[in-house]
């Protein structure tokens, strides 16, 4: 049995001094408060806060990080964009995924995440083709997730078309493509190696109602009624226009009325809903998965965050395209956009009048531990022990207590995460993976490869 004992930690009834936990594998079996540490105790000083989900990750994008960022022929959007990251994908193999992945898991680790939703579309070969396992480049992502030692909710997307209504798809989404039968084989093998990593959950993404038609989304959730249910919708102004051409209702509108929303949904961005769709969103159970810095990086606008909050909605936050990682600058950002939007200052504090900082923490972490189906959430007994430990020895949160730390983090600092707990066991160290090294040397390999185009 592992004993860790933290001068300072936030459990689920608030912060408390002179923890100490008991582990038992990867679960908390045991929190005694105000307790010294025991003479087999690892003393951590520093403040021990739960690790944060991360909703929505494509870990392959990591890897294009920062080459999007001059500006092309025509004017550049979204969907210039979209088609920089499909010329990229085009090339990556099996092993790219893994390493590429491996390095944004343990990113994100150092970066206060420990747990990831991958939002999974990269399924076949180059050409288009199977791989004799549907679900290899799935594999590599659990492994990445071995390796890094993050909490894993896999979830397969279903992708068959390239706009509303069942149009086709483009030449650049060969690699995301399969039928319902084909989706079914490819999932049925996730699970399997879902399976082999303890603790990591299986979900399905349909990727968005351009790419998956009524009838088949209709079939996807009468075949696997249990699980997270994540789709992304109304990202951007043409998006919602081409759905409204479609069906009459704009993308969120459509799937309040059709698609049954309730808590194992997780719709992704919804950066463009009416105040209707925002109040219905909000009572129906479903989380909403922001992405703050991606939905800045790629020009989306601004998440109806304050009526949706003051309506009593569910968010969490996902780091989406990885063009950067860190879980107090997602939150930050989410804030920050409200604010620049409403010209006033803590805005998504709500009625609670306690921290901006503690509010969208405690609110994303329990957003995206359901929407993940997590076994993490809180340090508390029977959860996975999931913990960061916040180093109090940085200029911005020295002298700090309670919730101000987590103002201090989310608002003022640069990383400041020394040690993490993933399922019980140490994974930063310093600041730093431990496995890092190896991790980053990899993932080097692999980029001088890709950017050298051979
Ligand atoms: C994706 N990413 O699936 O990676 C999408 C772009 C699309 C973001 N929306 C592709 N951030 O939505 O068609
Ligand atoms: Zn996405």
């Amino acid at each position: 049995m592992v004993e860790l004992h933290f001068s300072r930690a936030l459990l689920s009834d608030g912060w408390r001094r002179d923890i100490l936990i008991t582990l038992n594998g990867r679960k908390i079996s045991a929190i005694a408060v105000g307790a010294p540490p025991s003479a087999n105790a690892e003393r951590i000083s520093g403040i021990a806060v739960p690790g944060l989900t991360n909703v929505h990750s494509h870990a392959f994008q990591r890897a294009m990080a920062g080459l999007a960022e001059t500006r092309g022929p025509a004017e550049d959007s979204f969907w210039t964009w979209r088609e920089v990251m499909y010329r990229f994908l085009a090339e990556m193999t099996p092993d790219d995924i893994e390493a590429v992945a491996a390095l944004a898991y343990a990113e994100m680790l150092e970066a206060g995440f420990t747990t990831v939703g991958e939002f999974h579309y990269l399924h076949n070969a180059p050409d288009g083709r199977r791989y004799a396992d549907p679900a290899e480049t799935g594999a590599r992502i659990v492994a990445a997730a071995k390796t890094s030692g993050i909490g894993l909710t896999l979830l397969p997307s279903f992708y068959a078309h390239g706009g509303c209504g069942g149009r086709p798809a483009k030449p650049g989404q060969i690699r995301f493509l399969s039928d319902l039968d084909g989706f079914a084989d490819l999932l049925a093998s996730s699970g399997r190696h879902v399976a082999s990593l303890d603790g990591a959950k299986l979900g399905i993404a349909p990727h968005s109602l351009r790419a998956v038609d009524a009838p088949e989304l209709r079939t996807l959730l009468q075949a696997y009624p249990d699980g997270p249910v994540h789709i992304h919708a109304a990202e951007q102004v043409a998006e919602v226009e081409e759905c409204f051409k479609w069906s009459g209702a704009r993308p969120v509108e459509w799937l309040l009325d059709n698609a049954g929303l309730d808590s194992r949904w997780c719709l992704i961005h919804c950066t463009h809903m009416t105040e209707d769709e925002t109040a219905r969103l909000a009572r129906s159970g479903a989380t909403v998965g922001l992405c703050p810095i991606t939905e800045s990086s790629l020009g989306d606008g601004i998440f109806a965050g304050v009526g949706y909050q003051n309506a009593g909605g569910h968010f969490a936050v996902g780091t989406d395209s990885n063009i950067r990682i860190a879980a107090n600058e997602e939150l930050r950002t989410l804030e920050y956009g409200q604010r620049l939007r409403d010209q006033r200052r803590n805005c998504l504090t709500g009625v609670s009048r306690t921290s901006t900082g503690r509010t969208i923490f405690d609110a994303a972490l329990a957003g995206g531990t359901r929407a993940l189906a997590s076994e993490a959430g809180a340090i508390e007994v029977g959860k996975s022990a999931d913990i960061v430990v916040l180093d109090d020895t940085n200029p911005s949160l020295v002298a700090r207590d309670g919730d101000a730390l987590l103002d201090a983090w989310i608002f003022a600092s640069g990383p400041a995460v020394r040690e993490v707990y993933a399922g019980g066991r140490l994974v930063v160290r310093d600041g730093r993976h431990i496995k890092g090294e190896a991790i980053r040397a990899r993932y080097a390999v692999t980029m001088r490869r890709l950017l050298s185009g051979g």
